[in-house]
């Protein structure tokens, strides 16, 4: 084939999110649209990590991904691409795609430079719904902000992109497909979306343990996929590597609307797990599972529950963090470091203390964290978002948080598993609180809120912050019994690696006691402004820890919703989602 300039003009707000550009459907599918994105990623790459390069292309397999595949692999082939790598029916989770660009060899030894992944994450799929497209670069981590900025301004003003007419390529099943370009040969290669996912899990946590758990008669399981890409994993590793049964696996078959449902793992969303688990007021019948657990529409984040239990994200984390080096080989000679997102609650800053720890605050997103990996600093990371990790991958990644979590489970019973009552995950997490204290901790989301009005109310926030004694009497005002506040500010960061600066990364204030409340807009819709509110308390008092999150917190949820005049800037008297 020949290579083909196609013109064509700027689209407004080609502007990569937290994660990438999400967009509705309907926007991505205009012409030339993702077209002039896919062009203007690759005139802002390093013309070595294009020409005669090998990327990888595959996503959550949402709605338009099918579609999406065969542009991006004409494009490629138009902009000198040597070859691309796409999982069986384009599907690979987020983790999976970090682990093939690090770990996977092609015939000829050589890896690939980099991925673009098809994935509007947590965000419902379908023709009225998200589509999201982003680049991840050769260390499997997403492109830093040098790099995105870059693209969006080549959005800006692009003129042309570069294409091949070649035929379809038939994406369902493994194989290997060679084109002539122009004198070279360019090749499609599709292969098993799972296997080098499961390798590496492999070598990272003792599966003999984790399937002597999973068989013990006390011992009781559940995941759910939401219908997302997770749903190709865990059929491989829990059922066929570890011996779940398939009965344990809930909605694993990937759909491209993700059955209608939102693949966002958390108490409102998750419904026939939480249900399972006894979460529901609604659901009294069967015994719960002893361990349930779900990941979003890209299998990059999770939820961990215990029976009747919530384990919140950031405790998740930090309870990880506590125990990786006896119950997960991989951290056996010891962690480097660990690293949280800002608004994730300082359970992990507590556990770092105890067991002298590097530590890092980054800001939302996971790429400020490959940095930290790259350089060595950091083994373990999260957010509140439902988002864990380490530095196996360059991602987040659910499958091997539950998979943590089940080393975890197996090791405080290894001498117990025939035993009459196996030590559960409420009993690990209450333990936890028992040594660090306990971080109450809730998030509000304000969804699709007027994005002129979201702006006002932030900035009236940092305006406040000028005057602390203002905001101190403000406060008084509200609630009588909450701690003074003794800080206030715009989290900044620098990355200690590369000195990059992020400026504007949510809104703080600081009480004495150790209590946060924090504001940001989010980066991840398609649609309006979202607004969310992070609520943390920390109680060392043991006798103070069991109590209900919702009613510790309810002072500082006053609080935080009047100083910040929600409803009167938003018009909502109540958030779309509390998790
Ligand atoms: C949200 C979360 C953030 C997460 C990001 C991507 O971003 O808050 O912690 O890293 O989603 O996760 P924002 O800007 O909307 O708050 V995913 O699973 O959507 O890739
Ligand atoms: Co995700």
């Amino acid at each position: 084939g020949q290579i083909k300039r196609v013109q064509t003009t700027p689209f407004d707000g080609q502007k990569p999110g937290t994660s990438g550009l999400r967009k509705k459907v309907k926007v991505f599918t205009q012409p030339n649209y993702l077209q002039n994105f896919v062009q203007s990623t690759f005139n802002a790459l390093p013309s070595d990590k294009v020409k005669g390069a090998r990327l990888v292309v595959s996503g959550d397999g949402r709605y338009f991904s099918k579609e999406a595949i065969q542009i991006i692999i004409k494009m490629a082939a138009g902009n000198g691409v040597k070859s691309v790598w796409v999982g069986q029916n384009g599907l690979l989770s987020t983790p999976a795609v970090s682990a093939v660009v690090r770990e996977r060899v092609g015939a000829d030894g050589s890896k690939a430079s980099g991925a673009f992944i098809l994935t509007a994450s947590h965000n419902p799929g379908g023709p009225n719904e998200d589509f999201g497209i982003k680049y991840n670069m050769e260390n499997g981590g997403p492109a830093p902000e040098s790099i995105t900025n870059k693209i969006y301004e080549n959005t800006t003003q692009i003129k042309e992109y570069l294409t091949v007419d070649l035929p379809e390529v038939d994406i369902t099943k493994p194989g290997v497909t060679t084109f002539e370009v122009e004198g070279g040969t360019f090749t499609v290669d599709v292969f098993d979306s799972a296997s080098d996912y499961v390798k590496l899990m492999k070598s990272i946590f003792d599966f003999e343990s984790i399937r002597k758990l999973l068989s013990s008669p006390k011992f009781t399981f559940c995941f759910d996929a939401l219908h997302g890409v997770g749903g190709a994993y865990a059929k491989r590793i829990f059922v066929e590597e570890l011996g779940a049964k398939e009965s344990s696996l809930l909605n694993c078959v990937p759909k491209e609307d993700f059955g209608g449902g939102h693949p966002d793992p958390n108490l409102t969303y998750a419904k026939e797990l939480v249900a399972r688990m006894g979460l529901s007021k609604s659901n009294t019948q069967d015994e719960p599972p002893e361990f349930g657990a779900a990941a979003d529409g890209d299998a990059d984040r999770n939820m961990i529950l215990g029976k009747r239990f919530f384990v919140t994200p950031s405790d998740s984390v930090a309870i990880i963090a506590a125990n990786a080096v006896e119950a997960i080989p991989y951290f056996s000679t010891g962690l480097k470091g660990v690293a949280r997102s800002m608004p994730t609650s300082a359970a992990l800053d507590v556990v770092a203390k105890h067991l002298n720890l590097k530590f890092f605050e980054v800001p939302t997103g996971w790429k400020f964290f490959g940095n930290l990996m790259d350089a060595g600093l950091c083994s373990v990371c999260g957010e509140e978002s439902f988002g864990t990790g380490s530095d196996h991958i360059r991602e987040k990644d659910g499958i091997w948080a539950v998979l943590a979590w089940l080393s975890i489970i197996a090791f405080k019973n290894k001498d117990n598993i025939g035993g009459d009552k196996l030590v559960t995950v409420e009993d690990i997490v209450r333990k936890h609180w028992a040594t660090y204290g306990r971080h109450y901790y809730t998030r509000y989301d304000y969804e699709n809120v007027d994005a002129g009005k979201a702006k006002d109310l932030m900035a009236s926030l940092v305006n406040l912050q000028s005057s602390l004694p203002e905001v101190n009497k403000i406060v008084k005002g509200i609630c009588s019994d909450v701690a003074n506040v003794v800080g206030a500010d715009e989290f900044e960061y620098k990355d200690s690696v590369d000195g990059s600066i992020s400026k504007h990364q949510g809104i703080r204030y600081l009480f004495e006691d150790g209590s946060r409340l924090v504001f940001r807009l989010s980066g991840t819709g398609s649609e309006g402004a979202t607004i969310r509110l992070y609520i943390e308390q920390y109680e060392k008092d043991p006798s103070k820890i069991s109590r209900e999150s919702s009613e510790a917190l309810a002072p500082l949820v006053e609080v935080a919703l009047k100083l910040s005049k929600m409803q009167e800037f938003t018009g909502r008297s109540a958030p779309t989602v509390i998790t």
